[in-house]
């Protein structure tokens, strides 16, 4: 079921659009066909029914909302994000900078519970929240892309999870806190980004935030739709290697974060992505002659490494592309 969203938040230059919402307890080859119509044509979509337990879900907010209200020079000990770990406002390596701090972690267990013993004074509470939620939102990103597998009537409809479900899936997590801002505005163009334009490079990314606006998709037209936040909700997203491995049949979509509330955001997201070795390319059930390979086979380790060589905003799928 499609559902029409509710009327956009206060913004310059976006448009209300009808973003999908797909209930995932309805018929599987109706929901198969749904995500794949709104990941071509929005890179994006919401899922409701998902599954995920609350109670999974708020452990996580209240581990993240009391890391973050800890002094700064608390939280510095769990930095800096080089990649994974505490950043504030620097995001990359290359002077992108947000109005937020965050913490990324690598999903691998180990590294989990390593990083905890910075983050909180009790770890093993910390890492659990982490783990579990990865747990329910691996479950759900790994249904989804079976879906998607299905609905592009794909040979192996586990091609892309079986790269999530992989021991060494280089899979990230992160918990993004966009502090309140004093004055409620109309947002403006000229304010600090919250978290500036870009594309996720992974499979598909799976984020759920709480009841503060502030994201933002583009869409093919150059038009920025506001996300209304529903914290009952999951947002979707292709990711770049998603778009690659179906010959730019699904789109990774541009996405942005603002910041413009008097109340903080707050969002986790989990990124799907192959392990560093698996290679990226156009599958061959997405190849013809009509429709010819887009993208030049590349390692996700190399994809990753021009990721992070290049600024936040910039198309690095572009460089993969064939003429
Ligand atoms: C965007 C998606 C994920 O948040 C992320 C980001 C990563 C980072 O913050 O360290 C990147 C960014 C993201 C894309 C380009 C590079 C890498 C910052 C940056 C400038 C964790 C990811 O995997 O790529």
């Amino acid at each position: 079921m499609v559902v029409p969203s509710p009327s956009p938040i206060r913004s310059k230059k976006t448009k209300a659009v009808g973003i999908p919402v797909i209930d995932l307890s309805l018929n599987r080859s109706a929901i198969a066909e749904l995500i794949v119509n709104a990941c071509e044509d929005y890179g994006f979509f919401k899922v409701v029914n998902h599954g995920v337990p609350k109670e999974i879900i708020g452990r996580l907010e209240e581990e993240g909302l009391s890391f973050f209200a800890k002094p700064s020079s608390e939280k510095q000990k769990a930095g800096p994000a080089s990649p994974f770990g505490y950043g504030c406002k620097n995001i990359g390596f290359n002077g992108d900078r947000g109005e937020l701090e965050y913490l990324l972690l690598h999903t691998n267990p180990v590294s989990i519970s390593e990083r905890s013993k910075a983050i909180s004074n009790d770890p093993t509470e910390f890492s659990c929240a982490v783990t579990d939620y990865i747990q329910g939102v691996r479950e759900l990103c790994c249904e989804i892309l079976d879906l998607i597998g299905e609905g592009l009537w794909l040979q192996d409809k586990m091609v892309f999870s079986r790269m999530i479900r992989d021991v060494h899936s280089d899979s990230v997590i992160r918990v993004n806190h966009y502090p309140a801002v004093k004055d409620v505005k109309e947002w403006d163009p000229c304010d600090p980004i919250g978290f500036g334009e870009h594309s996720d490079p992974q499979i598909l990314t799976i984020l759920r935030s709480n009841d503060v606006p502030g994201l933002q998709i583009r869409l093919r037209d150059g038009l920025w739709v506001p996300v209304p936040p529903d914290p009952t909700e999951f947002c979707v997203f292709v990711g770049d290697a998603l778009e690659a491995m179906t010959n730019g049949r699904l789109m990774s979509v541009r996405h942005r974060a603002l910041t413009s509330s008097v109340k903080a955001r707050l969002s986790m997201m989990y990124f799907g992505a192959p392990p560093l070795n698996a290679w990226i390319s156009p599958l061959p059930d997405m190849v013809s002659p009509q429709k010819p390979s887009l993208y030049r086979p590349f390692s996700w380790v190399e994809y990753k490494k021009a990721a992070y060589s290049l600024r936040l905003g910039d198309r690095r799928l572009d460089l993969f592309k064939i003429n």
